[in-house]
């Protein structure tokens, strides 16, 4: 993607960090916006950039304001990203409109992936993708991420996908789609607020290294058309049985309110939080932070 464009704009380090060939590593904003409750979620996505930067690579947040796509937000931009009311939920079928009405819009993994791999970046952090909604059957729910990820060359750490989606629908989406999956030292899918979703992987990785050596692989034979997820578990999950609680009670409410379409991820997240005793906020945190490094890592292995 060109400067010039005028709908485009990187940051100063973004641009920096290209000319000293110093690795990109960018970041979603939805997650800051609609993911994580206020003041908080600035203290994070302020301490997520710094967790790049001491890992070696550039942190690109992604986000479009006042109709400018920003690829790297200053200071005061991802303050607007964190506190101001017009941002709205962006993913990658609305990224032209937001652009031509000079709307601000957050991104989530679709669309901040689709802009990553236009602006040349191809690692990327979040805390949990979108997949499979349960009663997919019925409502047709599934996440935009799963098809933008089926045609982007981007390596995608995350903690799997959330367990508010249906994972095993998921998972075999994923592989309809030709999406790349290995566990980060585990034989197990992360169920973003839990290590453990309760299926398994075929292929685990152990550092940085390795997971660059598929990244030339999949160059190699031209299967990197699509995405690489790198399924990095939390540590120290929530509490299962607050968990499947709180889990439970959100998805009855989300369907006696009649939450629908791109409401219903961060309905159920915010219920999380407000139901937890902060149990997932800790949780959710932990999760980027710790996606953070590995994606920053694994940007300055492959830059060997
Ligand atoms: N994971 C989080 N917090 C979030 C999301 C994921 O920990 O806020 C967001 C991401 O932006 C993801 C989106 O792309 O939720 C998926 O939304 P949907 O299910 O509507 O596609
Ligand atoms: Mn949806």
């Amino acid at each position: 993607m060109s400067e010039k464009f005028p709908a485009c704009k990187f940051s100063t380090e973004v641009l920096e960090a290209r000319r000293a060939g110093t690795p990109i590593v960018a970041l979603e904003s939805t997650i800051i916006s609609h993911g994580l409750p206020r003041p908080i979620n600035l203290d994070v996505a302020q301490e997520v950039e710094e967790i790049v930067r001491m890992h070696g690579a550039a942190p690109a947040t992604i986000a479009v304001l006042d109709g400018v796509v920003h690829i790297g937000l200053s200071s005061v931009q991802l303050r607007d990203i964190a506190n101001r009311e017009d941002i709205v939920k962006a993913s990658s079928r609305d990224l032209a409109i937001t652009v031509a009405k000079k709307n601000s819009a957050a991104t989530t993994v679709a669309a901040t992936a689709h802009l990553a791999v236009l602006s040349g970046i191809h690692t990327f952090a979040t805390g949990g993708l979108g997949g499979v909604h349960r009663g997919a059957n019925q409502s047709f729910d599934e996440s935009a991420d799963l098809t933008a990820l089926s045609t982007l060359d981007i390596t995608v750490v995350c903690a799997g996908v959330k367990s508010i989606l249906d994972v095993g629908a998921t998972l075999e989406r994923m592989e309809t789609l030709a999406i790349g999956l290995v566990g980060y030292r585990t034989q197990s899918f992360p169920g973003f607020y839990l290590t453990d979703s309760g299926f398994s992987l075929e292929h685990q990785v152990n550092d940085a290294k390795e997971i660059a050596s598929i990244l030339s692989a999949r160059r190699v034979l031209g299967t990197n058309r699509s995405a690489l997820i790198v399924a990095n578990p939390v540590l120290q999950q929530m509490d299962r049985t607050l968990h499947d609680k709180v889990l439970a009670s959100g998805l009855a409410l989300a369907s006696e309110q009649h939450i629908i379409g791109k409401e219903v991820t961060p309905f159920l997240l915010e219920h999380f939080h407000s139901h937890s005793d902060g149990e997932s906020l800790r949780v959710n945190i932990e999760i980027i932070k710790s996606n953070a490094a590995l994606a920053a890592d694994i940007a300055v292995a492959s830059a060997h």
